[in-house]
């Protein structure tokens, strides 16, 4: 129970603060990364009226910390090259790491009997999928996705708010910044066509959708069903393409929103069985 404050706890906070983040956006991030609420929160108050002077200089991890959310992407830390990574409540396998796109395939994220409980909690739900009508921040439907779909809210169930904490931990990014999932099922001869997830900052309805937390910084596609043939997520730009294993998911992320990225990625068809994913979209900022 005993978590100290020390000046590096103290030093991060204030870089935090200094590269733009909310109070709540850093309590946010040090809860999920571990510290127990009530020392996070005493460490913020002490630290936001009387910031440490910037000389100290910060322990190891501390410092990765920093950096990486000055960097303000979502990533795992590979830096040690490790099979697993521990997430809090379960050990994720890293089965191929890409840096550049920031590619990563992991393995044994979900349990089999969450994929099942994410399925059957979001099956009444299912419509044809929208998505986001870019000339306009509204919805529409969408002839390059003949998928069905549907949002969980955030915490909308015990396993989404489970899965979200672990998600939140393993990418080192606050919980609170995460869209809520995103559902898909796919029927044989349903794909969704290679697309970006980030919002094309040219189109006219993008400033109204960024108001919500900002740009998408990151994906991660969750498989929770194997279909025996097809439904693969492809990526043209660098010839990769991800087999949809139960309970495996693929992360990438885009520091800006440009096809320099080469993060175009796709759904390919569905060629026999049923293919389930559900998608964590990671923003800039909360999403509200
Ligand atoms: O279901 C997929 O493989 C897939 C592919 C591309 C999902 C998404 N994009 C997405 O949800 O954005
Ligand atoms: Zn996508």
């Amino acid at each position: 129970m005993n978590q100290p404050i020390t000046p590096e706890l103290r030093q991060w906070i204030v870089e935090q603060a200094a590269a733009g983040f909310s109070r709540d956006a850093v309590l946010a991030a040090m809860v999920a990364s571990g510290w127990q609420q009530p020392v996070a929160l005493a460490a913020l108050n002490v630290t936001w009226k009387d910031p440490v002077p910037v000389a100290v200089q910060p322990a190891a991890p501390v410092r990765r910390e920093a950096a990486a959310a000055l960097r303000r992407l979502p990533d795992l830390d590979l830096s040690q090259s490790p099979r697993q990574i521990d997430a809090g409540d379960r050990m994720v396998d890293v089965i191929v790491a890409l840096s550049q796109p920031r590619v990563v395939v992991l393995g044994n994220l979900l349990s089999a009997e969450e994929c099942e409980a994410l399925i059957e909690s979001a099956r009444p739900q299912l419509a044809r999928s929208l998505t986001v009508a870019i000339k306009t921040g509204g919805e529409e439907l969408n002839p390059d996705r003949t998928s069905s779909g549907m949002f969980f809210t955030r915490g909308q169930t015990p396993e989404v708010a489970r899965i979200e904490a672990r998600i939140a931990r393993l990418l080192n990014w606050p919980l609170v910044n995460g869209e809520g999932f995103q559902v898909l099922h796919y029927r044989p001869g349903a794909e969704y066509k290679p697309h970006y997830d980030y919002f094309d900052p040219d189109e006219p309805g993008t400033p109204s959708i960024l108001k919500r937390g900002g740009q998408r910084l990151a994906t991660l596609v969750m498989y929770l069903s194997e279909p025996a043939r097809g439904g693969g997520t492809t990526f043209p730009d660098i010839g990769l393409e991800v087999a949809p294993v139960r309970g495996n998911a693929v992360f990438f992320s885009y520091d800006r929103p440009h096809p320099s990225t080469r993060t175009l990625h796709g759904g390919a068809p569905v060629i026999e069985g049923e293919k389930w994913v559900a998608t964590k979209w990671l923003r800039e900022r909360e999403f509200v």
